[in-house]
């Protein structure tokens, strides 16, 4: 609730901000518009596309609804291959349990190779853990083994193309 609100600058769209205090930290929130996908169909996509391109931002939380998960890990294999340093929170989870959803959110941190936290947002003590995986990704160095989508052939050999164009020219 310390948050700012305005708008990203020439666009009808609403933007937040709000600093967290962890610790001896100070860690700058920035709310992207909400969106099941970055393919920049409308304004809202483009911002959140643009800022996690090229906002320099040191982490990107994705928050996802655990009520219908499947729905939103789209948005979540896009931001992996976008930004290398994400923290999956699977937030609703009240609402998941009233409707008897069981989640395994270790099988999905080992599956995403990223961590993976549960939330109720509005109950204040769930989010501890978030602000704490936030603060450690922070400080870890070592390489993740981030899931890779993997396309079919004609995508992967395209890209692949495209690639060795690149190092050629680079070399
Ligand atoms: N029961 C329950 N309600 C929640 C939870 N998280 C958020 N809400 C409620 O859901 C509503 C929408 O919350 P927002 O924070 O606006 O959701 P959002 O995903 O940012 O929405 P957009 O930015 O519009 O996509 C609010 O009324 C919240 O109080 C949760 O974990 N449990
Ligand atoms: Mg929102």
């Amino acid at each position: 609730m310390h948050q700012h609100t305005g708008n990203w600058p020439g666009k009808t769209v609403a933007n937040a901000f709000g600093i967290c205090n962890y610790a001896s930290e100070k860690m700058l929130l920035i709310d992207l518009p909400g969106t099941y996908s970055l393919m920049s169909n409308s304004q809202e996509e483009e911002i959140a596309r643009d800022y996690i391109c090229f906002g320099d931002s040191d982490a990107c939380v994705v928050v996802v609804d655990a009520t219908c998960l499947e729905r939103n890990l789209n948005l979540v294999l896009q931001i992996l291959e976008m930004t290398p340093n994400v923290i999956v929170c699977v937030n609703l989870l009240d609402e998941a349990k009233k409707k008897s959803i069981k989640l395994d959110l270790n099988l999905l941190s080992e599956i995403l190779g990223v961590p993976v936290v549960g939330t109720i947002a509005n109950k204040k003590k769930t989010l501890k853990a978030l602000v704490q995986t936030i603060s450690s990704s922070l400080k870890e160095a070592e390489a993740k083994n981030v899931y890779n989508v993997k396309y079919n052939d004609d995508v992967e050999n395209f890209v692949s193309s495209i690639y060795d164009d690149i190092y050629r020219t680079s070399s």
